[in-house]
């Protein structure tokens, strides 16, 4: 009977441990937009998103004041040519991270507003599964 009920205290501790390391579970580092020109009406931000728990976790959504719709792409070799797909989801794995890089997996800015071209960051806001909301404010760099 005691051995019950401190098993149920135990798995109470580590419940409210996880909820309280809610907002740290995901990190995200090394965050950047691609700098374009005045004509283009896309680019796209790359950064590395690292997960410290024990269950995957998916990135959803994601919205930016510079840009009228932002969607996750992957860059996929097909027939000897180089496509974009759009991905409904990024998937950050357990105790691991994935890499958004140019030619790879990126978050697509699309319908880029004025506010973008005369500012040199971009606020971008990323959704994860478990409910989590990342607000980064990320450098716009341009890529020679
Ligand atoms: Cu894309």
């Amino acid at each position: 009977m005691k051995v019950w009920i401190r098993r149920l205290l135990i798995m109470g501790a580590l419940f409210s441990t996880g909820a309280f390391a809610n907002g740290t579970s995901v990190q995200v580092s090394e965050g950047y937009v691609r700098g374009v020109p005045q004509s283009s009406e896309v680019t796209a931000a790359y950064m590395k998103i690292s997960n410290s728990t024990s269950s995957p976790i998916r990135l959803v959504s994601a919205q930016s004041d510079g840009a009228e719709s932002v969607e996750f792409h992957e860059h996929s070799r097909s027939n000897g040519m180089m496509k974009m797909r759009q991905l409904a989801t990024v998937n950050v794995p357990a105790n691991g991270s994935v890499t958004l890089e140019p030619m790879g997996i990126h978050v697509m800015l699309i319908g880029l507003k004025h506010q973008f071209f005369d500012k040199k960051t971009v606020k971008l806001s990323l959704r994860f599964s478990d409910g989590q909301t990342q607000e980064l404010v990320l450098p716009i760099k341009r890529l020679e």
